[in-house]
């Protein structure tokens, strides 16, 4: 059976597919004639019967979030859509904005009718500036069609949409410093609670939502709940793009119904490179403990890869084949956290720099017996100890590959250098 369910990703092949004309002749904008024919509270009710779960990582259930705001106060509330896809691995946001903006928007129009909002933002991330040109290429035709502006298609409803590109920085995509950052502060993580559906930009309700959950909602409005949870688990409903990159012979997105396994997904993409055995791999991206080839048959849902010791993530799967070392992946990684961390908390600047140091002598040859132990002590004193999330996930990529595979990090101490690649030392000179 060929387990592909192409929802959004549906039209990407289809001629200028990022154009509103393309759009609409592929069915388009139905859902947004559908939500504006109901009330919104009505909206709200089918994504919170979808099941749909947020696709940036976390999986808090969509419609439950945005049940949060609190009641109408005559006050402005917002809808910011978190478009700073930065994290290793990650990368289904961007190709989706830019073959099918159009969907994006919809869903931007969709949810700020059922929550009560009249100007949306797209944070996008400050890197990818062809993106940033596209969305505002495609908001622009937006409203030259009349589905942004004054009384959308004659409903009364009226939406402003901003696009704002960060200036490329992976803190920034945690919620609540994407929210400082929009306001022209340093982006830097805030205390929750209170969380952004109570305080958040301009300290007014926010809805905070990734740029996937929300281009999944046209279709849940337009084909209904029980539709999209045929598709996937009972508890982790409907379908995401899977990301496969790395060693794999055909990378590239692969949309799948939640559930789906890395052994399914590899025969769609052609297997590993060379006829090579899996080494280890991300389910969720780099934040996300390491599985190996025996987890091949985990089903890619929450609660599977969490029992699994995991966790589903962005579903990044990042491909390692038997020819890499591990040690230097996670250095990789590692120098990558060391580099982002926003410096407000200690144990996440401090910690990051010495994992990177320390990873980095051992790459080289240069490792002593006690290292993995601090390497792990480090590790214990960031993880639930630093301000955000994004010091814990810096944790997980270390304490799982020690975990899974110590001889090679021992084999590098003792060997005084790299088994796979006794030249790696050479890179740092
Ligand atoms: C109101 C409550 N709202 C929770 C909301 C909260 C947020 C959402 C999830 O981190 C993870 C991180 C990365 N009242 C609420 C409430 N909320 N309780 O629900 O919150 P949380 O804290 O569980 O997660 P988070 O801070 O959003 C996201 C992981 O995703 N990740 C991410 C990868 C990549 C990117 C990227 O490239 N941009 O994000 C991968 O695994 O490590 O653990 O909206 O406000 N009582």
């Amino acid at each position: 059976m060929d387990p592909l369910t192409p929802i959004l990703s549906e039209t990407w092949d289809a001629d200028r597919s990022w154009t509103l004309d393309a759009y609409v002749a592929g069915g388009g904008w139905k859902g947004l004639a559908k939500a504006l024919a109901q009330p919104p509270a009505d909206v709200v009710q089918v994504v919170k019967d979808s099941g749909l779960r947020g696709r940036g990582g976390a999986g808090f259930p969509t419609g439950m979030k945005w049940g949060f705001l609190p009641a109408p106060d005559g006050g402005p509330r917002y809808l910011v859509v978190n478009a700073d896809e930065s994290e290793p691995g990650t990368c289904k946001d961007i190709p989706l904005m830019l073959a099918s903006p159009q969907l994006l928007i919809e869903g931007v129009a969709i949810t700020s009718y059922a929550i009560g909002c009249d100007h949306a933002f797209i944070y996008v991330r400050g890197e990818v500036l062809h993106v940033y040109r596209r969305l505002l290429r495609a908001v622009e035709e937006a409203y030259a069609a009349g589905y942004l502006g004054k009384d959308i298609q004659g409903s009364g409803f009226d939406l402003d949409v901003t696009v704002h590109a960060g200036a490329g920085a992976y803190i920034c995509g945690e919620e609540t410093a994407l929210l400082d950052s929009l306001e022209g502060l340093r982006g830097q993580p805030r205390l929750k609670p209170p969380f952004p559906a109570v305080a958040g930009l301009y300290a007014r309700p926010t809805v905070v939502n990734n740029v996937e959950s929300v281009a999944s909602v046209p279709a849940i409005v337009t084909e209904g709940a029980d539709w999209f949870k045929s598709m996937g688990t009972e508890r982790s409903a409907g379908h995401g793009l899977f990301s496969l990159s790395g060693h794999v012979v055909r990378p590239g997105q692969y949309e799948a119904p939640l559930g789906v396994t890395l052994r399914e997904l590899l025969d769609m993409a052609g297997g590993i490179r060379g006829g090579n055995r899996l080494k280890f791999w991300t389910p969720g991206g780099s934040s996300t403990p390491l599985f190996t080839d025996a987890h091949l048959d985990t089903p890619l849902d929450y609660e599977s890869v969490a029992a699994a010791g995991s966790m589903l993530g962005t579903r990044a799967l990042q491909i390692f084949d038997e020819t890499t070392c591990v040690v230097r992946a996670v250095s990789r990684w590692m120098d990558f956290y060391a580099h982002e961390s926003c410096g407000k908390c200690t144990p996440c600047r401090e910690g990051t720099y010495w994992l990177k140091q320390i990873l980095r002598r051992i790459e080289t040859g240069s490792g002593t017996e006690g290292d993995l132990d601090v390497l792990l002590d480090t590790c214990d004193n960031i993880l639930g100890r630093a301000f955000c999330a994004l010091g814990d996930g810096a944790t997980s990529p270390v304490t799982s590959s020690i975990a899974l595979f110590r001889e090679e990090f021992e084999a590098h101490i003792t060997g005084r250098g790299c088994p796979f690649d006794p030249s790696a030392a050479a890179l740092f000179d």
